[in-house]
């Protein structure tokens, strides 16, 4: 009697293809936000945490995130991943984690399933890049940083 009856009643086909254009766009937006858009996002902390895109759940296909990790002068970052499952491959071809110091030069390239590892820095800031490729999605990483006195405290004997 309604429009809105009507239109359920009436037009099943129309509903299938509102659906399927509603569909569409929600692939669409979801590649669009696991991708980052290949944007650095740089931090300014003392510790924080990092973690691939959806983390916990699975990461999107074709992501592209990157983040530089600054900490304060006098500092080197410490960069402990907790979780890290990525989708295994030959030299780590199709998903990856690049991690960067300070001079850009490079510290590792990490893919697969790993248990808890830590990278750091050798200046003040820390560069890391997560890229995943078309298909074959994991649960992805989780990293912690924190910001590590560069010299030990005076009058105290460093011991390496
Ligand atoms: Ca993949």
């Amino acid at each position: 009697m309604s429009r809105k009856g009507k239109f359920y009643s009436n037009v099943p086909e129309q509903i299938v293809e509102n659906l399927t254009l509603c569909n569409t766009f929600i692939t669409v937006f979801f590649v669009f936000q696991t991708g980052c858009g290949g944007k650095i996002t740089n931090i300014f902390a003392s510790s924080g945490t990092i973690t691939s895109p959806n983390y916990p759940s699975n990461y999107g296909s074709h992501a592209d995130c990157s983040w530089r990790i600054t900490v304060p002068n006098g500092f080197v970052v410490r960069l402990t991943f907790i979780v890290f499952d990525l989708e295994s491959s030959r030299n780590c071809r199709y998903d990856y984690v690049k991690v960067e110091d300070t001079s850009g030069s490079l510290i590792g390239l990490y893919c697969g399933t790993k248990a808890q590892f830590t990278v750091s820095s050798s200046g003040r800031s820390l560069y890391v890049r997560f890229r995943s490729d078309k298909n074959v999605n994991k649960g992805g990483f989780r990293a912690s940083f924190t910001a590590v006195n560069r010299r030990p405290p005076p009058g105290k004997t460093f011991v390496a």
